[in-house]
């Protein structure tokens, strides 16, 4: 592939994005939220789709010159259809928040119960958090995981829907290791005649690939980011049966977008399209392995894993018998080199800021190569690093040897400034 020129003629951007491109390659990347997207995704994303504007759906646009934005936007509708077997798909949300307020808005009045995963428990902002427009527009209520199993707790769920008589049950959130029976949840919505909807954001990749049990045939709605393992361009997906379709394009546009961003439709049909190719699921399943052999490594080296383990590309360690907090050992991890993000565990204690948990994911170092005996070494840093956090001439000596160590893993070889 020739190589990629990002040179601008503006030397203070120039800069930053150089120190940016640096700082991926050099460090660690385990928030597992994030993932890097192949140079073809990087180079699409930023393609002349950029200047286009095509507010509407192919054939029915409210601007003249959208022939070829209407065949992207088709051909990145099929992609998703195939991948993901669903009726129908809308790729136009900007991110995962606006598929979730579309959703939302497409079955929801405000004022309206809805019953969601709580964000203490490894939910997400926009399931209800009160802070949030989820939280401010609908009465909520939340559900959890078992205090001894740390699994979601159905009985509780089924317990708060029955009292709640939520109209909407979201499943899905962002800090839950485990798989999730999705079954379950369409049960205890046709008891209460709630609509299921399923954030599948953080595990999309792994349901493309096979490995991870798909919510598409149960759920009404399902709503995605494209940007986590599915490793797309930063943006939102919602798949959705065709008799809501109408309900759902209704509220992307008019309701609460303007313009979709086409290159960003564009870079998501690239990534679907490398989606479809046999290798992705090989991909998923070394995220998977990776993720599996880093618990197990954290774990015999005495930290205590949330549900013990992962059935995904997330870990979520509990700090608590350590006595350190999360943003402690986040700030630790970052001078070693390892990029990593606090977050709560269930029954914290600690705030939000604060926080006694720290997330791991597996999907960015997956596909820049790395295999189960790499993430033994991702181990051994992050446990030296956590051994004696406050030493910042000793965090520094780790610091050099992960950029050694990244150098193995070429990271952009073509992207050059
Ligand atoms: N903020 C994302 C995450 O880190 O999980 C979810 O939107």
């Amino acid at each position: 592939m020739p190589s990629i020129d990002h040179n601008c003629p503006d030397p203070q951007l120039t800069d930053i994005l150089r120190r940016e491109l640096k700082r991926q390659r050099v460090k660690l990347e385990m928030i597992a939220s994030e993932n890097f997207v192949s140079e073809a995704v990087l180079r699409v994303g930023a393609s002349v789709f950029t200047n286009k504007y095509a507010e509407g759906y192919p054939d029915n646009r409210y601007y003249g010159g959208c022939e070829h934005a209407d065949e992207l936007e088709s051909l990145c509708q099929a992609r998703i259809r195939k991948i993901f077997n669903c009726e129908h798909v809308n790729v136009q949300p900007h991110c995962g928040s606006s598929a979730n307020m579309a959703a939302f808005f497409a079955v929801l009045n405000p004022g309206d119960p809805i019953l969601g995963m709580s964000l203490a428990h490894g939910g997400h902002l926009t399931h209800g958090a009160p802070v949030n427009f989820s939280g401010r527009l609908y009465k909520t209520e939340f559900y959890g995981v078992r205090e001894d199993n740390e699994l979601i707790d159905y009985d509780e769920l089924l317990a708060k829907a029955e009292s709640h008589r939520p109209k909407l049950i979201i499943a899905g959130g962002s800090a839950y290791p485990r798989t999730i029976d999705f079954e379950r949840f369409r049960e205890i919505a046709d008891r209460v005649k709630a609509y299921l909807m399923v954030d599948m954001a953080h595990f999309a990749g792994l349901v493309a690939a096979g490995l991870f049990p798909s919510p598409v045939p149960v759920a009404d709605i399902v709503t995605t980011t494209t940007h986590k393992t599915l490793r797309g361009p930063r943006g939102g997906l919602i798949l959705c049966r065709k008799s809501l379709a109408k309900a759902i394009d209704d509220q992307i546009f008019p309701g609460i977008q303007g313009g979709p961003l086409m290159h960003i439709v564009a870079a998501k049909a690239a990534a679907l399209g490398e989606a479809l190719e046999p290798e992705f699921i090989d991909y998923q399943r070394q995220i998977v392995k990776n993720a599996q052999r880093l618990a197990t490594h954290l774990a015999d080296s005495g930290f205590r894993l949330v549900s013990g383990g992962t059935d995904t590309h997330l870990i979520l360690v509990d700090l608590r018998p350590k006595n350190l907090t999360g943003l402690a050992a986040e700030r630790a991890l970052d001078k070693a080199g390892v990029t990593a993000n606090k977050n709560a565990v269930p029954f914290d204690r600690q705030n939000y800021a604060v926080t006694s948990g720290l997330r791991f994911g597996t999907a960015a170092l997956t596909t820049r190569g790395f295999k189960e005996r790499d993430m033994d070494q991702v181990a051994e840093f992050i446990v030296e690093a956590l051994r004696r956090p406050d030493e910042d001439g000793y965090l520094t000596k780790i610091r050099q040897r992960v950029e050694a160590f990244t150098q193995a893993f070429p990271l952009y070889p073509n992207l050059d400034f």
